[in-house]
């Protein structure tokens, strides 16, 4: 186990759970806003305010869209108010009905966006190793009733899209990507974006290029592209001639002028997040029952996500104390995507069949734990954190008996 320099805590009593001061007097988050530079920001919003020209398809918005295009190689980038409408607007599209396969270890805006769209979620276990939907399981499930795929590039690491795809041509279904994490991966060098019928970003504030809210649409069909175009205008084609029923799902100009400007800087952001996850990486090497979640090294990551895997038998206490730990020392950790879209209203009331199906998500999420990182964690912080972990780790067989503090006060007097 490598120690890292800084003392993290004398004694068990030091802990914040158990009164001591807090690690950081500051909250660290998961998913804390990058900005870029806001000068850049401040100027585009001057003009937007000097045009007076606020939302429905302004400049911004339209150069947002062809600076997108260009980064991912797609053919067609639609802009739209946030990721979640993106879906519904190409489960719309698509014209999908009846059941759609999906992965249960999302989060919930995966499964609301079919059921929102009177589409039956069928939910599916994942890969152990990638956390992603498992294409063997997709095939078994596959009914007369189903119409789709939808396979979720969870925590940035790109599913299994060629193997979707050999199953969705097999049995004549659509396959929509949820790219909301996967901003800038790609899959054996072809960029995130190009694959299934479509692909959908999120840039909500806490993704790696953010809109304050926003999403996207890619895709390479000319046709759909001018469909989904009109859907998110409701159904407008033309000045006062409506065509298709349609929605608002337009992205203001505002909102494309953080995401032009948060564009700038992500390389940056990259770079930052990739170097957090080298160290976090290095600095947890060796401590028992715990693994971080690895990038693939060949493929273009934005390393987003530091995603640790807890195995409570050897570590010696569960991942949910080790979170409680965490979090009162002000390092909010979060337990994405737990209890699973399965376990949660309305579909466990609706579909109990589910119960006990999907064993590998089940397990899964009770597992992870998120950790910061961003920009606005550095090198020290990572420290120590990894020093709060390892201190756990040590005194585990105390800390596993936190739910119950007064036993632990005793212990430790
Ligand atoms: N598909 C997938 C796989 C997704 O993960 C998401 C969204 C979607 C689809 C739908 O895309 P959108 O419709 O959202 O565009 C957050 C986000 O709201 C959500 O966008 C995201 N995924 C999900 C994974 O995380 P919460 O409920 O955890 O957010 P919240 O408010 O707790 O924020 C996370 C952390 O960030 C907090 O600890 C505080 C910090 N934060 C947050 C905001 C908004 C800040 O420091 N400043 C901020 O302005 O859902």
């Amino acid at each position: 186990m490598l120690e890292t320099k800084t003392k993290i805590k004398n004694s068990l009593r030091d802990l914040a759970i158990m009164g001591g001061s807090p690690l950081f007097n500051r909250e660290l988050y998961v998913g804390c806003p990058e900005i870029g530079d806001r000068n850049n920001f401040f100027e585009r919003v001057n003009d937007i305010f000097d045009q007076r020209k606020l939302t429905n398809n302004g400049k911004y918005v339209r150069e947002f869209e062809e600076r997108v295009t260009k980064f991912t190689g797609v053919k067609h980038c639609i802009a739209v108010c946030n990721g979640t409408v993106g879906l519904e607007l190409v489960i719309r599209a698509l014209e999908l009905k009846g059941e759609v396969i999906l992965p249960s270890l999302t989060f919930i805006a995966t499964a609301h966006a079919l059921l929102w769209s009177g589409v039956k979620p069928v939910f599916c276990d994942v890969n152990p190793e990638t956390f992603c939907i498992e294409p063997r399981e997709v095939e078994r499930m596959v009914s007369p009733e189903t119409s789709g795929i939808i396979g979720v590039h969870l925590f940035g690491r790109v599913c299994e899209v060629n193997k979707l795809q050999n199953i969705a041509n097999k049995h004549g279904l659509k396959l929509l990507l949820d790219a909301a994490h996967a901003f800038g991966s790609t899959k054996t060098g072809k960029s995130v974006g190009s694959f299934g019928n479509a692909e959908v970003f999120s840039f909500h504030a806490t993704k790696v290029v953010n809109c304050f809210e926003g999403g996207a649409i890619l895709t390479n069909d000319d046709c759909f592209a001018d469909k989904l175009r009109v859907m998110r205008n409701f159904g407008f084609k033309g000045l006062d001639t409506v065509i298709a029923l349609g929605v608002n799902a337009k992205m203001s100009e505002v909102s494309a002028a953080m995401g032009l400007t948060s564009l700038e800087s992500f390389e940056d952001v990259v770079s930052i997040n990739k170097g957090n996850y080298v160290l976090y990486k290095k600095l947890l090497a060796g401590i028992p029952g715990i693994s971080l979640f690895d990038y693939d090294l060949e493929e273009k990551n934005n390393f987003q996500y530091i995603v640790l895997s807890i195995d409570d038998k050897t570590l010696g206490i569960s991942r949910d104390i080790l979170m409680k730990v965490l979090r009162a020392e002000n390092i909010l950790a979060r337990r994405y995507f737990y209890p699973g879209c399965h376990r949660m209203e309305p579909y466990c009331s609706m579909f109990t069949d589910f119960d006990s199906s999907l064993p590998i998500t089940d397990r899964i999420n009770n597992q992870l734990i998120q950790l910061p990182t961003g920009s606005t964690i550095g090198p020290q912080d990572i420290e120590k954190i990894c020093g709060l972990i390892s201190f756990c780790a040590r005194n585990s067989q105390a800390i596993k008996i936190i739910p119950d503090s007064a036993e632990l006060a005793k212990i430790i007097k």
